[in-house]
Parts: C-alpha cells; sequence; structure tokens
C-alpha cells in the first residue's frame, strides 16, 4: 500500500485529495495545526468506513523544521502533497511576514526535511496562477511570472524552490500551477464562496445585501474535486515536470454572481454593492489557463463546467441553510 502526506489536509484541496487517494487504497497521513479545529469538519466524510485505505493526522506547522523532519521519519512517505499555505491572497497584503514565512519559507523547510531525512519520497508542490499576475492571457508554463501580491511572491519561491530541489539533488519534485479552483468546501471568504453563501442568506431572509470588491476581475474556475486527480498524475508521470491545471475558460466575478444569484432566481444587481473595503492594493485582472500540457502529458482533463459548478455551490449552500 502506497504512502502519502499531505499538508494542508484540512482544507479545501486537501479533503479532497485524502478521499482519492483512500479510494485508491493509500496509507494516507495529514498534518494538522492544533487550530484547524473548524476545518477538520471537511474530513469528517472520510471516517465512514467506505474507504479502502486509511487516514492518520499528526500536529505540525510549516514554522516548525524540526517537527517536519521527525514526522518525515515516522511516516517515511512515498508521495507528498504539500498544500499548505496562507492562501488568501488579500489576508497577504495584511500579513506579508507571515505569508512569505508559512508559504514559501514553508516549502523550503519541508523540502530541506524530506533532504535530510533521506526518504526518497515524490514532492508535489501547490504552485499558483497567481505567480503570473499581470502577465497577459493566455497563460501556460512558459509565461512569465509577475506576481502582484505577497501571496505570488511567496508562491514565486517556493515554485523556485521545488525546481532548485530537483536540480540540486535529482529530487522527484513537480510544481502544479493550478488556477483558481472551488467547490462547497472552498473557505467562506475567497469570492466564489462568498457568493454562493450570501445568495443562500439571502434567500433565507438572514441577509438583505452582498457586499463585493472589484466584478470585472476574471479568473479560470474550475472544480476542486477534478483538480486533486492532477496532483496525482503528475507524482505517478514518469519524470518531475511542472504542468498548468486549468479549465481554458475566463469568467468575470460580475458573471459568477449573475449565475448564481439566478440559479436562485435572483438578479444580482438588487443586492450586490460594490465596496472599496475589498479592493486590493494591486489587482490581477485576467487569468486564463492554458492546460494543453497537462493534457497531452498526463491525459488530464477537468470534467466540471463552470455552470455545473456554480450550480452545485449554490444548491449545497441552500441545502445548509434549508433555504
Ligand atoms: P486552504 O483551504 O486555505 O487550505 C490550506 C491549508 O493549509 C489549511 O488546512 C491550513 O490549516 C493549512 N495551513 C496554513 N498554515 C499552515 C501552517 N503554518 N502549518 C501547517 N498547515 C498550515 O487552501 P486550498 O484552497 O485547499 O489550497 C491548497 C493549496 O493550493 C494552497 O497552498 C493554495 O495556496 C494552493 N492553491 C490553491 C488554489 C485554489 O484556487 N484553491 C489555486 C492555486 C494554488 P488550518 O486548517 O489549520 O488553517
Ligand atoms: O476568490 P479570491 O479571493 O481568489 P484569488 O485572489 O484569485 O486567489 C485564489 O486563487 C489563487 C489562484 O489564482 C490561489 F492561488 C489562491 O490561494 C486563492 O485560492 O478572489 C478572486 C477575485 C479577485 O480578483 C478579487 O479582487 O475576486 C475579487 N473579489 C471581488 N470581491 C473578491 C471580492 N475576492 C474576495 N475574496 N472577496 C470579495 O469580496
Amino acid at each position: 500500500m502506497p504512502i502519502a502526506l499531505i499538508t494542508g489536509v484540512a482544507g479545501q484541496d486537501g479533503s479532497y485529495l485524502a478521499q482519492l487517494l483512500l479510494s485508491k487504497g493509500y496509507e494516507v497521513h495529514g498534518i494538522v495545526r492544533r487550530s484547524s479545529m473548524l476545518s477538520r469538519g471537511r474530513l469528517e466524510q472520510m471516517h465512514d468506513g467506505t474507504h479502502e485505505g486509511t487516514l492518520q493526522l499528526h500536529y505540525g506547522d510549516l514554522d516548525d523544521p524540526i517537527g517536519l523532519v521527525r514526522l518525515m521519519q515516522t511516516i517515511a512517505p512515498d508521495e507528498v502533497y504539500h498544500l499548505a499555505a496562507q492562501s488568501h491572497v488579500q489576508v497577504s497584503f495584511d500579513m506579508p511576514d507571515y505569508t512569505g514565512s508559512v508559504t514559501g519559507l514553508g516549502t523550503m523547510r519541508l523540502l530541506e526535511a524530506i533532504r535530510v531525512s533521506g526518504v526518497p519520497a515524490r514532492f508535489y508542490q501547490a504552485s499558483s496562477s497567481e505567480m503570473f499576475g499581470a502577465s497577459p492571457p493566455p497563460q501556460n508554463e512558459d509565461t512569465k511570472f509577475h506576481p502582484r501580491s505577497p501571496y505570488g511572491v511567496a508562491k514565486v519561491y517556493a515554485y523556485w524552490a521545488t525546481v532548485n530541489y530537483r536540480e540540486s539533488y535529482g529530487m522527484f519534485a513537480s510544481n502544479g500551477i493550478l488556477f483558481n479552483h472551488e467547490s462547497p468546501r472552498r473557505g467562506e471568504n475567497f469570492v466564489t464562496r462568498k457568493i454562493t453563501k450570501g445568495v443562500a442568506a439571502i434567500l433565507a431572509g438572514q441577509q438583505e445585501k452582498l457586499h463585493l470588491g472589484n466584478l470585472d476581475a476574471k479568473r479560470d474556475w474550475g472544480f476542486a474535486g477534478d483538480y486533486v486527480e492532477g496532483m496525482w498524475r503528475m507524482l505517478q508521470h514518469h519524470q518531475p515536470d511542472d504542468f498548468v491545471v486549468a479549465t481554458g475558460e475566463a469568467h468575470s466575478v460580475r458573471e459568477f454572481c449573475e449565475l448564481a444569484f439566478g440559479r436562485a432566481g435572483l438578479d444580482y444587481e438588487q443586492y450586490v454593492v460594490v465596496d472599496e473595503r475589498y479592493f486590493r492594493p494591486a489587482e490581477v485582472d485576467y487569468l486564463l489557463g492554458d492546460p494543453s500540457k497537462a493534457t497531452r502529458e498526463l491525459g488530464w482533463t477537468p470534467a466540471t463546467t463552470f455552470a455545473d459548478l456554480v450550480s452545485m455551490m449554490v444548491d449545497a449552500d441552500r441545502a445548509v441553510l434549508g433555504a
């Protein structure tokens, strides 16, 4: 039975990836923080006895390098999926130093823990389309990085740390450059979930308006459940490499609002209020990924359409509130 270690297992992607690996019969280990209590709800459905593999949680933190070495020695994983990060772009403007430490240096600490422990693990780095920032679309593996936030800057550092450990030590280390991906498990302060939760709260009579920032930004939004399959395929590939994972289709925040409110029979223009508080010091205007390398070399394609994703998220939030 292969052994996998997932950092950030309690996050959106971590929960979908753990589910995928368990269904493949993996022994799955996940790192959680003591403060991960709230997000652990995402993992509950994995203890229902229907999965083949096993899931074990360990306390750890990317700010604790010795602890990472100890975990690596104890678990001796075949595959490490590094998903943990301070992953919110706007928060990174408020906490640039912290974001650099966790999201940037944290990746270096984990790579170093693998190297010094001597475990021959394959390594996946959760790189981001946010690294492309101001580079015009469409973006692919050859597009120049031009990050527009402390988060993007930290992810560029982590991307190059991964390439560097591959080149310096012959480590099987790959970057998945994933464009935005969403789901009903998405954190509530990312724009898609904020909108779908807002629609449900308005229907339930708990909220009258939804305050948002820039409605004109465009994103290439896919479904997280499809994207974790791409991560797994990268570590089964015959060689380490870097891959863009995206749908190849972009939509504005405004279009997301139109569809989400429309799904509930509402007109977004009557509820959405543009609020300066949610504008960023520098914006990423237009992300549109070209996933042709992942399709060609990994056989990966997205299965969920944009409209289905929006409906899935609105319906899930309505079900929670009974609205
Ligand atoms: P997420 O829901 O925010 O999950 C991130 C996880 O990292 C959380 O479980 C969090 O733990 C953990 N974490 C944060 N700081 C940590 C620390 N110091 N030590 C240990 N764990 C820590 O993010 P996601 O959407 O699943 O994304 C997964 C990864 O992909 C992230 O690295 C993100 O930057 C990257 N990414 C995401 C997207 C996207 O659209 N979702 C696109 C490209 C790249 P707690 O539960 O304790 O807070
Ligand atoms: O949902 P967002 O916060 O996601 P963003 O900034 O694109 O970052 C996400 O995707 C990255 C991949 O490109 C990941 F690496 C990262 O970890 C994260 O998962 O914002 C999307 C867009 C932005 O242009 C933002 O300005 O929506 C705009 N927006 C408008 N109103 C808002 C809001 N964003 C948030 N979070 N909240 C608003 O009220």
